[in-house]
């Protein structure tokens, strides 16, 4: 047991920062900190991280396909949006001790996961408004909450990655709209688009609460405010109204309101293809992680070039010029 092993300090210690966290205050990085909650944050940030970063690649995808110039300046924003994001959450994961380098090789070796979402394709058009829709709609139902999270660095992290994917979300809700109210053709491509996309949304918020592992102590460290079966039933009954406001169909034929519960009921989820997908074997894992090692591999030259730099730069500190120029 975990108690028999800590010294009387560490359990003082420990009794007095779960007395803290209930109170609601911020842990910050200097804080003394029991080392499995550290350990629960890298893996939750950096995972976070990861599927920030991986996340870029289904949509970087349609850049150059996008319809209009205008809609590829915006899909330009939202991809280097998700690149911003990644970057604050390696960089609050980093508060905790870990190094990028050390999370990258996680991320490349398949040790930490990134989101099962990001391992579908993207095929039509339509798939960017459904992914805008339904997959940054369901980051913001999970993120919301971690706004308020015991990490200070993670929570405020969250504050600016919210506002930037309620624009995301909005964009893919119009994308969406648009299709939907144009020729019968771009309306079947939007219906498709959301007969894929809704299922791995659903799975986007964990497995159901009696078999996800962590989750009864992230809550009780105030990292996780609300469970993953909370969080995917307020998803559900924020989207269903959304989805009869385009006048598509979600592909669900047990999903009906329930007067008794005051939330709609939901079919069951394929946790098999979930399990499967988060194990490396969705549609798309292989080539996304192939995608994330070449572009750390094609960049080895830049992070040699800033460090030779920067190893020039303290030398000349060091030895009392402060040009920057090259000798
Ligand atoms: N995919 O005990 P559980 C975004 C893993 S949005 C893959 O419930 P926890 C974006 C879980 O890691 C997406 N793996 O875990 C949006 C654990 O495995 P490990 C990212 C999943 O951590 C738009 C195991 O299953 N959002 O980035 O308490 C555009 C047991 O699960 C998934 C976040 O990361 C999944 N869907 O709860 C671009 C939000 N679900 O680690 C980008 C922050 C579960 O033991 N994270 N697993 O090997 C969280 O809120 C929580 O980590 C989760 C899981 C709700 C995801």
């Amino acid at each position: 047991m975990k108690i028999a092993r800590m010294s009387p300090v560490e359990m003082n210690l420990e009794a007095r920062f779960d007395a803290y966290v209930a109170e609601e205050k911020k842990i910050e990085p200097k804080d003394w900190m029991p080392d499995a909650y550290r350990k629960t944050l890298i893996r939750q940030i950096s995972q976070h991280a990861h599927s920030e970063i991986v996340g870029m690649l289904p949509e970087g995808n349609w850049i150059s396909r996008a319809p209009s110039l205008k809609r590829k300046a915006i899909l330009l924003a939202k991809v280097q949006d998700e690149a911003g994001h990644g970057l604050y959450l390696y960089s609050a994961a980093e508060t905790l001790g870990v190094t990028r380098d050390q999370m990258l090789q996680d991320l490349h070796k398949g040790k930490a996961k990134y989101s099962s979402i990001f391992n579908y394709p993207t095929l039509t058009w339509a798939d960017m408004g459904a992914v805008g829709w339904l997959v940054d709609g369901a980051a913001i139902m999970n993120q919301v909450p971690l706004c308020k999270c015991s990490y200070g660095p993670y929570a405020r992290a969250m504050v600016r990655v919210c506002k930037e994917e309620s624009f995301h979300q909005r964009q893919g809700f119009q994308v969406m709209l648009n299709l939907a109210q144009g020729t019968p053709d771009q309306k079947a491509m939007a219906q498709d688009a959301l007969n894929r996309w809704w299922w791995p949304s659903l799975m986007m918020f964990g497995p159901s609460d009696a078999d996800s592992p962590h989750s009864a102590q992230s809550m009780k460290w105030n990292i996780k405010r609300f469970s993953n079966d909370e969080l995917r039933q307020r998803f559900v009954d924020m989207t269903v109204p959304q989805a009869e406001l385009l006048g598509l169909t979600l592909p669900d034929p047990d999903l009906k309101w329930n007067e008794e519960r005051g939330h709609y009921d939901f079919g069951a989820i394929a946790w098999d293809e979930f399990y499967n997908v988060i194990k490396g074997n969705g549609p798309c894992n292989k080539e996304r992680l192939g995608a994330r090692v070449k572009a750390y591999d094609d960049g080895a030259w830049v992070r040699d070039a800033a460090n030779a730099y920067a190893t020039k730069e303290a030398a000349r500190q060091k030895n009392g010029n402060t040009s920057t120029h090259a000798a």
